[in-house]
């Protein structure tokens, strides 16, 4: 019998943890493995990780992936996404503090994890997913690349494609009327890369979820003059400090004057539409093409995981996140084990029964708390059924929990706590001084701060 083969579309954190589980069992001595091809668009691993200073088309004309911007810090524990193999102290030496800035502190952790002369001779970089199909009669799919390498398209056949392309890179970016005459800067937050671009300004963002709290709190921290947050169903509702607000959503502009559905009115100097991001697979054809908004349980995935329509197209990491990097460690230990043959996969109608479960479930949350018991009860699910290291998913959901009650108590210093990693029982050290004055975020400059413990800091404004 012909080895089989496996095609993962990104080599972001997604499609790196599928890479890791593959070599996993390799390590643990499981023969016969599947042959595997990784394609990936960007020219390095490491996916929204991969900071880039590009907007619009990378220099092979393909969209940008990254909505990675300078100076972003964690925005929630790094001791809720520490890997089960690979700990912190492991990986730094010593406690650092628990927010660490994004793009040089926590992707030299995950890539410190990645054995890169294993797993890069799996990765073909520059190879855009141009199309997916599958043939009932061969059970396979063909997958089409455009190899920018080499200039030339190409096909092969795989037996199991695993789709790990993200789904925080295409902007959905609504109209509002009026908007094609403001005379300022009107982006998206996907290409938003610089806080010190708007210093000075008066910023309206509309949209009230992370990518507003966090922009927001970036163009302060940075010294916009004003940053007016417009939300649609309900304010984020955190103490802003003083040169913050919320208002009702946005209805039209006339010039440079933003009118709110209240009737109140504001001039501004740049629009960030802070309005999340659409599920875009333009290499899937209808029969396969996962149709969802962001949301912890997605229907028509087995498990999270497998399409319904044909369980042998994965998705990872489609969930919206509380957990991110060990979320996707446990999917993709379970998808390697099904794909090994390790976990049968019951049948068409088990499957929707077992889904149909979550999804009531998922129906039923009322608050915060319960979604992130939800989402830590998902990974226990996966886990217990493969031999991914125990991590306390449940520990690491209560500091979740005492991470929103301490973005309510001061949303610019709760980046200034410290939690205990579930993993080595380490305590993280503390920032030496307020976030809101720490505005280099280097690797070099990030660790040569002197860490502290326990110390407290004065709340802001
Ligand atoms: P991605 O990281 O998006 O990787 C997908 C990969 O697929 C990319 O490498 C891309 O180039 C590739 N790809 C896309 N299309 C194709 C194609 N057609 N062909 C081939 N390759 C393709 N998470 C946290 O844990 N902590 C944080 O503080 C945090 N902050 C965030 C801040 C921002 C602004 C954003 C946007 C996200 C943040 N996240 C954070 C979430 C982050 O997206 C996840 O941690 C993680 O990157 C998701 O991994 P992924 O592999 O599923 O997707
Ligand atoms: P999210 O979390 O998907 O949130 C999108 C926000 O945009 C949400 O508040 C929506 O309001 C709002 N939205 C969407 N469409 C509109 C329109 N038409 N008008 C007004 N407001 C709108 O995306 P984020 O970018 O904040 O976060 C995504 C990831 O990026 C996150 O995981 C972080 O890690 C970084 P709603 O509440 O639906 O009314």
């Amino acid at each position: 019998m012909s080895k089989q083969k496996i095609a993962i579309l990104g080599a972001g954190p997604s499609g790196l943890a599928q890479l890791r589980a593959f070599e996993a069992a390799r390590r643990a001595g499981v023969q016969d493995l599947p042959e595997i091809v990784c394609y990936e668009k960007q020219s390095d691993i490491g996916g929204m990780w991969n900071y880039t200073w590009r907007t619009g088309l990378d220099k092979n004309g393909e969209p940008v992936h990254g909505s990675m911007y300078r100076y972003l810090w964690s925005n929630g524990p790094k001791e809720c996404l520490e890997f089960a193999d690979y700990s912190f102290d492991e990986h730094f030496g010593r406690a650092i503090p628990s927010y660490p800035p994004l793009c040089a502190l926590l992707k030299d952790y995950i890539m410190g994890r990645i054995d890169k002369q294993a797993i890069f001779k799996y990765i073909r970089f520059e190879c855009p997913v141009r199309w997916v199909t599958y043939d009932e009669g061969t059970e396979k799919f063909t997958v089409t690349v455009m190899n920018h390498k080499t200039g030339e398209q190409e096909t092969n056949e795989f037996d199991h494609v695993v789709v790990a392309t993200g789904h925080f890179s295409t902007p959905n970016m609504p109209y509002f009327e009026g908007v094609e005459q403001f005379p300022g800067r009107v982006l998206h937050a996907h290409d938003f890369r610089d806080a010190l671009e708007f210093k000075d300004q008066n910023v309206l963002l509309i949209g009230a979820s992370y990518s507003a709290e966090d922009i927001g709190s970036q163009c302060h921290k940075y010294g916009a003059k004003s940053v007016t947050i417009s939300y649609r169903s309900n304010p984020i509702g955190f103490d802003w400090p003083e040169g913050m607000a919320e208002r009702p959503l946005l209805a039209h502009f006339e010039g440079n004057i933003g009118y709110f559905t209240d009737g109140s009115s504001k001039q501004f100097d740049a629009i960030i539409m802070c309005t999340g991001y659409l599920f875009h697979f333009p290499f899937l054809p209808d029969e396969l093409r996962l149709q969802t908004n962001n949301c912890l349980y997605p229907d028509n995935l087995y498990k999270g995981v497998f399409f319904q329509n044909n369980p042998k197209l994965i998705y990872l990491g489609m969930q919206d996140q509380y957990f991110t990097f060990n979320m996707f460690d446990a999917q993709a230990w379970y998808a390697r084990d099904v794909m090994l043959g390790k976990i049968a996969l019951p049948g068409v109608f088990e499957r929707r029964q077992d889904m149909q479960q979550w999804l009531s479930r998922h129906e039923a949350l009322a608050s915060c708390n319960a979604s992130i018991d939800f989402q830590a009860s998902y990974i226990r699910d996966l886990n217990d059924a493969t031999d991914y290291p125990e991590f306390a998913v449940e520990k690491q959901a209560d500091l979740l929990k005492e991470w929103l009650l301490h973005k309510q108590e001061n949303i610019m210093g709760f980046r200034e706590n410290a939690y205990r990693s579930t993993v080595t029982g380490t305590m993280a050290s503390k920032l030496p001084a307020r976030w809101l004055d720490i505005k280099d975020d280097s690797l070099e400059s990030f660790m040569s701060l002197d860490f502290v413990e326990n110390k407290t800091f004065d709340k802001v404004d």
